[in-house]
């Protein structure tokens, strides 16, 4: 199934079809690895996930924790049960995972240890929202020293266990699930890191609403990016200025501007920002 949203018809058959596919998948496993952009925490979470996980313990990843606010990362991570801050493009994080999840499922891990079974082998699936890092996560942890184990009798011939170590195995292909967007400010948020193509969006409105939270949240960041007053009228129309961002007249260009804060704010160019608080 293709991961861009927007370049499939995400019509109700498909969705149908992908919930009720990932909801078996569920079933065999005992934990879920849900991804979360650390830049927008709520944003990316999956609405539906809850509901089709049931009472599986859910590892939260904070991922791209290295393009976020470290501090804010930290806030958030208080208001989970089970949560790591991690950056799947960089660094081993084989290990840290395998010991986490061992950690929240130790119960049971000592029940079957009580039942007889020497070595249970503990079943992760990762799951997340286009584009919130799941492949470069997966590759992270697997690496290539992982051997894909064998098909077992009663599971899906499709279905492909990797072992991670001899104790954690992972389902090869992550879940995908659209992401919450209950009103504007979400699709804004999701597009303004780069999670949903912009092109469903007005570019200069996101822009501005981007320039508006980051006045709002960071004051100072803009001026000090870009050198101009912050508070004044017409701050993107100011920047271009500023910034001499010119269209072939040698007029200011507002469309320069535009594309140009996007790249900074997705590349954190701009500074590790949150868009989200994690409140009390
Ligand atoms: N800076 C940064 N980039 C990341 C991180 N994880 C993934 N990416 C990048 O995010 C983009 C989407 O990653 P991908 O693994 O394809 O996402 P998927 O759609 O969830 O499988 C790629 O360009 C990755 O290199 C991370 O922790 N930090
Ligand atoms: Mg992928």
């Amino acid at each position: 199934m293709s991961e861009n949203i927007n370049k499939i018809n995400w019509y109700p058959g498909h969705m149908a079809k992908a919930r009720r596919q990932m909801e078996e998948q569920l079933k065999l496993v005992d934990i879920v690895i849900e991804l979360r952009d650390a830049r927008i925490p709520e944003a990316s979470a999956n609405p539906m996930l809850q509901e089709l996980s049931r009472n599986k313990p859910v590892l939260i990843i904070l991922n791209k924790a290295d393009l976020a606010d470290d501090e804010k990362s930290l806030a958030w991570k208080k208001k989970f049960e089970h949560c790591l801050i991690l950056d799947s493009a960089n660094g081993n994080l084989t290990k840290i995972v395998v010991n986490e999840v061992k950690s929240i499922l130790k119960d049971k891990l000592e029940k079957a240890k009580a039942r007889g079974i020497r070595k249970k082998v503990l079943r992760a699936m990762v799951v997340g929202i286009p584009n919130v890092g799941k492949s470069t996560f997966i590759n992270n942890i697997v690496k290539k020293k992982a051997a894909k184990a064998e098909n077992r009798p009663g599971v899906t011939k499709s279905l492909q266990w990797i072992r991670i170590n001899e104790d954690v195995e992972l389902l090869d292909t992550p879940g995908v699930l659209w992401p919450k967007i209950e009103d504007q400010d979400d699709a804004r948020l999701l597009a303004l890191v780069g999670s949903i193509n912009d092109d469903i969006l007005d570019k200069e409105d996101l822009v501005c609403f981007g320039l508006e939270r980051l006045k709002r949240m960071y004051p100072g960041l803009i001026n000090k990016r870009y050198g101009v007053d912050e508070d004044e009228d017409d701050l993107l129309e100011n920047i271009a200025k500023a910034k001499l961002w010119l269209d072939s007249d040698d007029k200011v260009s507002i469309s320069k501007a535009v594309d140009q804060i996007l790249k900074d704010i997705r590349s954190s160019r701009i500074g590790k920002v949150t868009w989200q608080d994690a409140g009390e």
